[in-house]
């Protein structure tokens, strides 16, 4: 295992990779590992010869008043984590190598995709996201990325992102890692008291009261019933005290309905999402009313 904090070096590293003949795989994270991120370590090895694992907390995605002073950090713990998964390269640049001339001028905006839920939240949040991810790309030149679905409007503005630009990367999407009690796995999990970790199971809680309403429809849901199962998520979350509900909604694609929640559990924002397969009969896919949301997933896949 090489840990690497030079642009240079990374770049040289997996560049003589592919003069090699070896496929790269490369995962984006800010760090603080865990079984989620471990899931997307263990596909790329899997799946290509060589698997780089980025650690770095992109100031360019957190806005004013969020968390990048206090988020976790601990690059050793990362080391053996990446390491044990089948990473054989870390890459955990300091911000004055990733930003030598301070903050950049250039930035990715993609329109429409980083529009709503987190984008309306975090206002600039997708463009750093954005910038910093094909900034990464542009280093490494990875033949395969891998991101999660726990960030799936993330994995939409990369997915975008690449096919817009033509990046010599195929993006997959790997499903989202959860505690025992449903919490979905994150980094920022670690700021949570006892009482407010409990409370937080119910975002789960929440998505999977307003699957059950839509997965009762054999054939394609109304947007009454979409409404409804917002209403749905929004009501459970409002029975748990220490949970602020952000937003709670449903989308459409061509193949699923997906519901996305994020909430507030004292300074701790927190997002999760859950899919719910349509079952089309022959021939009604044609009938399908898709909605402008599809847009979200049009390159899903
Ligand atoms: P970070 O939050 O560290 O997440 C890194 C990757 O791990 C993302 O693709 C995220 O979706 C995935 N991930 C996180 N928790 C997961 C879980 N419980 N199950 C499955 N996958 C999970 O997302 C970022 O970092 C940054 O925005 C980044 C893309 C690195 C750009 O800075």
């Amino acid at each position: 295992m090489q840990v690497i904090d030079r642009v240079d070096g990374f770049r040289k590293e997996l560049d003589a990779a592919r003069v090699a003949g070896r496929t790269v795989g490369l995962v984006p994270t800010m760090g603080y590992l865990h079984e989620g991120h471990a899931s997307l370590i263990r596909r790329s090895a899997a799946e290509c010869d060589v698997t780089a694992v980025t650690v770095f907390v992109n100031p360019l995605q957190f806005g004013a008043h969020e968390d990048l002073a206090s988020y976790p950090r601990d690059l050793d713990r990362d080391v053996a984590i990446a390491e044990d998964a089948g990473a054989v390269l870390v890459f955990a640049p300091a911000v004055e190598e990733m930003y030598p001339g301070g903050p950049v001028l250039t930035s990715i905006h993609v329109a429409a995709v980083s529009e709503g839920m987190e984008g309306a939240s975090r206002p600039g949040h997708f463009d750093g996201v954005a910038t910093v991810v094909a900034k990464l790309f542009a280093i490494a030149g990875p033949c395969r990325a891998y991101f999660g679905e726990k960030d799936y409007q993330q994995l939409a503005v990369v997915r975008r992102m690449a096919a817009d630009l033509s990046l010599p990367v195929d993006v997959f999407g790997c499903p989202i890692v959860r505690e025992a009690d449903g919490l979905a796995m994150s980094s920022r999990n670690v700021y949570l008291s006892p009482e407010q970790r409990a409370a937080a199971t119910v975002l789960h809680r929440a998505l999977e009261a307003g699957a059950a309403g839509l997965a009762h429809s054999t054939d394609l849901a109304h947007s009454t019933d979409l409404a409804h199962s917002s209403d749905v998520m929004a009501a459970v979350v409002a029975s748990e005290s220490l949970v602020h509900l952000d937003y709670a909604e449903v989308i459409e694609t061509d193949h699923e309905y997906r519901l996305l929640i994020a909430a507030r559990v004292g300074k701790t924002r927190l997002i999760d999402n859950l899919g719910v397969a349509k079952f089309f009969d022959a021939g009604s896919e044609a009938s399908g009313s898709i909605s402008t949301e599809s847009r979200l997933r049009r390159d899903a896949d």
